[in-house]
């Protein structure tokens, strides 16, 4: 009972040093960057609340391999990746999922996650894009659905991630065109029909942000499209085609929102959500321009697409910047895209600084940060090695706490959170254990401030592909060796680490 007692004294230290911080944010950058990352250091399970659901993820094209086996044919991410991104590292073969799933659910198992996030491949479900059913690709997803919840693991479903059909992108230009709105939700219909007896959590498309702005605008993520003077042979507009694919994207979700609620939700009595790309965002001084600027760049990276689902119109900032390029919603529209959200997912890694900057003209990086006005740095710890995020818990307190107070608090998931290291640089992965701590203490902060957050998915259970490093980088729980025939799944300390504090562990 003292123990406790300490450890909650403790806590409470820390937790009044790091809400001094946050709510002087503006001073932030007063602070050595290192007192950025106080948290929570003591907790276990226990403290959160019991349906708080923590698990592990992975994506089709990430993890399945199986690449043009029984009827699957490319996405736009098969595509990007044989035309030599990432180092040219593609996902034909990978952890070779689509094989060797039940080994990793029982991996998961005994690892205690409680919940797995994955996402389905459209184009081995329905291979055209549209219209017939692919049977041995609906099979594999029910055998994975199957064999999840025969192992008391709750399957959280995303319909896109970065891996729109290739059949689509050829035919229309994909999310460039109003055309995926029929074809995203029939799709998705297809996947509450078959699944949905199951499935209890639906995410409509991954990093909604990230994928218009590093797919049209600096063609870094697929399919790589952005104007020719960002990079030579690129083709698109960067300063338009990333808010088509944005107000598509809005389209197409809130449709599918209202398809669930219509059709399914009745029965099914699950939830469908959203998904975007996060960062800790705070000013580079404390002059009144940059205190701004941070405004900015929350109305352009969250609000942009967060704020039409939840009062339905782009944020002010963004339509006065942006006028013409922007799409506008019609009235009806309007009311239809307000409210249609059940959850938002966040991706969170790291914190960023926000410059003002009315000069800047550079659209090499990020081509709206011309719209922004203002300059991206990335929060340095200065002790952290340059292959690795730098480590700011308290960006995700300030991130949840945002989320809350600005959106009525709605329910969140972070649905991915992780540190990346070099591949197989070794499995005592100490750097990305003390990230989880701290980011999991610092979650565990902003659920006892209130915030709606209700659930936790630590990227990435395997070493398989990434998005950005191919095979150069590693988060995983489990190293694969790529070179052995087996892909045998070597677990490292940070697995130990998540399996002991799920099994109700200290995390000390
Ligand atoms: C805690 O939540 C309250 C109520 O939403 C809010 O006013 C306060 O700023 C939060 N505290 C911190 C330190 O974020
Ligand atoms: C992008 O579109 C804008 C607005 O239509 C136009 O002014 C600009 O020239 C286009 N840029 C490219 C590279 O096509
Ligand atoms: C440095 C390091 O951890 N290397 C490991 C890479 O993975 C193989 C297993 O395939 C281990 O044996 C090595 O120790």
């Amino acid at each position: 009972m003292d123990r406790r007692e300490n450890k909650r004294s403790r806590m409470e230290k820390k937790d009044s040093r790091r809400m001094f911080i946050v709510s002087l944010y503006s001073l932030v950058l007063l602070f050595p960057a290192a007192q950025l990352a106080a948290a929570a250091d003591y907790y276990s399970r226990a403290d959160f609340p019991a349906d708080f659901v923590f698990g592990s993820g992975t994506t089709a094209y990430q993890y399945e391999g199986a690449a043009f086996q029984d009827g699957r044919t490319p996405s736009i991410w098969d595509t990007f990746a044989h035309s030599g991104h990432a180092s040219g590292a593609n996902g034909d073969v990978t952890c070779d999922g689509y094989h060797k799933y039940k080994g990793d659910v029982k991996l998961m198992k005994d690892t205690g996650l409680e919940a797995f996030r994955l996402s389905i491949s459209w184009s081995r479900l329905i291979p055209n894009g549209r219209g017939p059913v692919n049977p041995k690709g609906l099979q594999f997803y029910n055998n994975l659905i199957d064999e999840l919840i025969s192992h008391g693991i709750r399957p959280h479903v995303t319909l896109h991630h970065f891996d729109l059909p290739q059949a689509l992108e050829d035919e229309y230009g994909g999310w460039l065109s109003r055309k995926i709105v029929k074809d995203f939700t029939a799709y998705a219909k297809v996947c509450f029909r078959e699944f949905g007896d199951r499935v209890s959590f639906w995410t409509t498309v991954n990093e909604g942000n990230v994928f218009a702005l590093g797919g049209y605008s600096q063609g870094v993520v697929p399919p790589g499209r952005c104007s020719p003077s960002i990079k030579t042979g690129c083709l698109g507009n960067s300063s338009t085609e990333p808010y088509i694919v944005g107000h598509n994207i809005l389209l197409a979700h809130s449709a599918t929102w209202r398809l669930y609620r219509k059709k399914y939700k009745a029965t099914q009595k699950g939830y469908v959500g959203f998904n975007i790309y996060t960062w800790g965002i705070v000013p580079y001084t404390n002059a009144k321009e940059d205190v701004l600027a941070t405004q900015r760049a929350y109305d352009f990276f969250i609000g942009w697409l967060i704020d039409p689902l939840i009062f339905g119109n782009y944020p002010e900032t963004v339509k006065q910047r942006v006028q013409g390029r922007l799409p506008v919603f019609t009235k009806y529209e309007s009311e239809k895209i307000k409210g249609s959200l059940d959850f938002i997912g966040v991706n969170h890694y790291t914190s960023i600084l926000v410059k003002d900057d009315p000069s800047i003209h550079d659209i090499d990086k990020w081509a709206f940060s011309s719209d922004l006005s203002a300059k991206l740095i990335l929060a340095n710890t200065g002790d952290t090695p340059s292959d690795q995020y730098p480590m700011v818990p308290s960006g995700l307190y300030q991130l949840l706490e945002y989320l809350k107070q600005v959106y009525g608090n709605p329910p969140i998931y972070v649905h991915e959170n992780g540190q990346k290291m070099r591949r197989n640089g070794t499995l005592i992965d100490t750097p990305r254990v003390e990230y989880f701590r701290g980011y999991i203490g610092s979650m565990l902060d902003a659920v006892k401030n209130g915030s709606n957050t209700k659930g936790y998915f630590a990227w990435t259970f395997l070493d398989c592909l990434e998005l950005l490093d191919g095979y150069g980088s590693s988060y995983g729980f489990y190293y694969v060796d790529l070179d052995d025939k087996d892909l045998t799944r070597y677990p490292k300390l940070s697995a130990h680490w998540y399996s002991n504090f799920l099994q109700g562990k200290s995390t000390t």
